[in-house]
């Protein structure tokens, strides 16, 4: 699926039976890194058995995590501040920065994986990204090409640069 321009962020859903290692991948779309502020909010892992509770990602430790600028947060965008997609604010989710690899163990103890996924709104230029989330080696899923809205903003004050 191409995405392009005011694209909106993306709904992630994904079966992770069986799978070993999760890899949640951020990639800068080929353009370098700058404004790629990227966010896996409201992230949950599905239970093998369906009566059970969803477990929330933040809940659960990565065993490496990687980011092309400051430090990932878990609750909070890259910069510290509230995950928000589309005007959306999310309580819960990771914010990293392209480009990105967070790595799970979840040693086939769960059934699915969702998310959204996209560029947060707190990038004031064009940010440009590609998701992708691995099985092990195998892709479960990516978007192409996704672009942040501009935030049009009469004061410039509100104007992140990132690198
Ligand atoms: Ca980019």
């Amino acid at each position: 699926m191409k995405v392009t321009g005011n694209s909106k962020s993306q709904q992630v859903d994904v079966s992770v039976k069986s799978v070993n290692e999760l890899k949640l991948i951020i990639e800068n779309a080929g353009d370098g890194i700058s404004c790629d502020h990227a966010d896996w909010a409201d992230a949950k892992l599905s239970p093998c058995l369906s009566d059970n509770e969803k477990t929330n990602l933040m809940d659960f430790n990565w065993i490496s995590a990687t980011t092309g600028w400051k430090t990932i947060q878990k609750s909070k965008n890259i910069d510290n501040n509230q995950i928000t997609l589309d005007g959306k604010v999310y309580a819960t989710g990771i914010g990293t920065h392209a480009n990105s690899e967070i790595v799970y163990n979840l040693n086939g103890q769960f059934s699915g994986f969702e998310c959204v996924a996209g560029l947060d709104d707190e990038t004031s230029e064009f940010g440009s990204v590609i998701f992708k989330v691995y099985d092990d080696d195998k892709l479960l899923f990516q978007n192409d090409k996704l672009m942040t809205k501009k935030i049009h903003n009469s004061d410039n004050s509100r104007n992140i640069i990132t690198i």
